[in-house]
C-alpha cells in the first residue's frame, strides 16, 4: 500500500516524522542490524518519502509473512481521544460487521458506527494480540498469492498451523527462523532504542525464498514513541492504562515457543 520500489535495492515509503526519527536513531543501536537500512528521506512529485532498503531484493519467489507484535495495536492516546471526542468510524463499523455481524453493540447498530478504540480493541481480543502478544496480519506465498484472513487464527494450535503452511512444513527454515528470534530477544536486552520506546503497531517481517535464506525484520515504526524520562519499559508484563507497556517480549517469546511447537521441540 504505502511503499513503492525504487531503483537500486532500495523502496520508498509515505514519509511519517515518528516512523523517521526512529529509523535514524535505530542505525546507531544494538538492534540495527535487525531493522532495514535507512538512508534518509527525499521528495518525489510532491509528496516525502522515506527511503529503506529493498528488504526482497535478490530473493527468488519470496514467501513473506507480517506479525503485528505486541498486546495492543493503539497508544494510550487513542483512548483519550475516545473520552472527549466522540468520532464515530463508520467504515470501522463496516469492517468489524463483515467479520462478525454480532460483534456491534445495539447502540453502534444504530449509529452505524464505533470509535476508532473500540475498533481497535475488538481487532486485537478477538485476535491472538491480546493472548499471545501478536498477531498475523497477512502472508504472501511464492506465487504471489495475498492471503489476509486471519479472523480465525485464535489458538495456539491455528497459529502453528499457520506457520507450518506459511514455511511448507521445512524445519530448516522454522530452525533459521527460531535461531534468527532467539537473536533478536539477545540483541533487544542490549537495545538503549527499546527501553526507551512504546513498540505499538509494528512488525516482524518473515521472509524467506527458494534458495532457503530465511530472516526476519523488525519494521512499521508510525506508533512507536519516546517513554516519558524516568519511565523504562519491561515490554514482558502485562499493560494497565499508563504504564504504557506493550508486551512486545510477550509476543516475541510466544512466537519463539510456537516456532518450537512446529519444529516438534
Ligand atoms: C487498521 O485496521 C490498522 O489497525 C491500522 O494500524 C490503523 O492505522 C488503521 O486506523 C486501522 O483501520 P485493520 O488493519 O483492521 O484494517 P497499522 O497502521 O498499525 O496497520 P493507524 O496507524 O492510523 O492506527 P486508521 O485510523 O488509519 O483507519
Ligand atoms: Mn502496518
Amino acid at each position: 500500500g504505502n511503499v513503492k520500489l525504487s531503483e537500486g535495492g532500495e523502496v520508498l515509503k509515505r514519509f511519517c516524522e515518528v516512523e523517521n526519527i526512529c529509523l535514524q536513531a535505530l542505525m546507531s543501536d544494538a538492534l540495527y542490524q535487525f531493522v532495514p537500512q535507512y538512508f534518509g528521506h527525499i521528495s518525489q512529485d510532491g509528496d516525502r518519502y522515506i527511503r529503506l532498503e529493498d528488504l526482497l531484493s535478490g530473493l527468488k519467489y519470496p514467501v513473506i509473512m507480517d506479525c503485528k507484535m505486541g498486546v495492543r495495536t493503539y497508544q494510550e492516546d487513542e483512548i483519550i481521544k475516545a473520552r472527549s471526542n466522540v468520532t464515530m468510524r463508520t467504515d470501522m463499523y463496516h469492517k468489524m460487521v463483515k467479520v462478525d455481524p454480532a460483534a456491534p453493540t445495539e447502540e453502534e447498530h444504530a449509529l452505524g458506527g464505533v470509535t476508532k478504540l473500540r475498533y481497535m480493541q475488538w481487532r486485537d481480543d478477538s485476535s491472538t494480540t491480546s493472548t499471545l502478544g501478536f498477531r498475523v496480519e497477512g502472508i504472501v506465498m511464492g506465487n504471489g498469492k495475498v492471503l489476509r484472513d486471519f479472523y480465525k487464527t485464535c489458538t495456539n494450535a491455528q497459529v502453528t498451523e499457520t506457520l507450518l503452511s506459511f514455511t511448507k512444513r521445512q524445519v530448516p527454515i522454522l530452525k533459521a527462523y527460531k535461531s534468527r528470534l532467539q537473536a533478536l530477544n539477545e540483541t533487544l536486552k542490549l537495545s538503549a532504542f527499546f527501553s526507551k520506546h512504546e513498540i505499538i503497531g509494528s512488525s516482524l517481517l518473515f521472509v524467506h525464498d527458494s534458495n532457503n535464506k530465511a530472516n526476519i525484520w523488525m519494521i512499521d515504526f508510525g506508533k512507536t514513541i519516546p517513554t516519558p524520562d524516568n519511565v523504562h519499559l519491561k515490554h514482558d508484563v502485562p499493560w494497565v492504562e499508563g504504564n504504557r507497556e506493550d508486551g512486545y517480549l510477550t509476543g516475541l517469546i510466544s512466537l519463539i515457543s510456537l516456532l518450537g511447537e512446529a519444529i516438534g521441540q
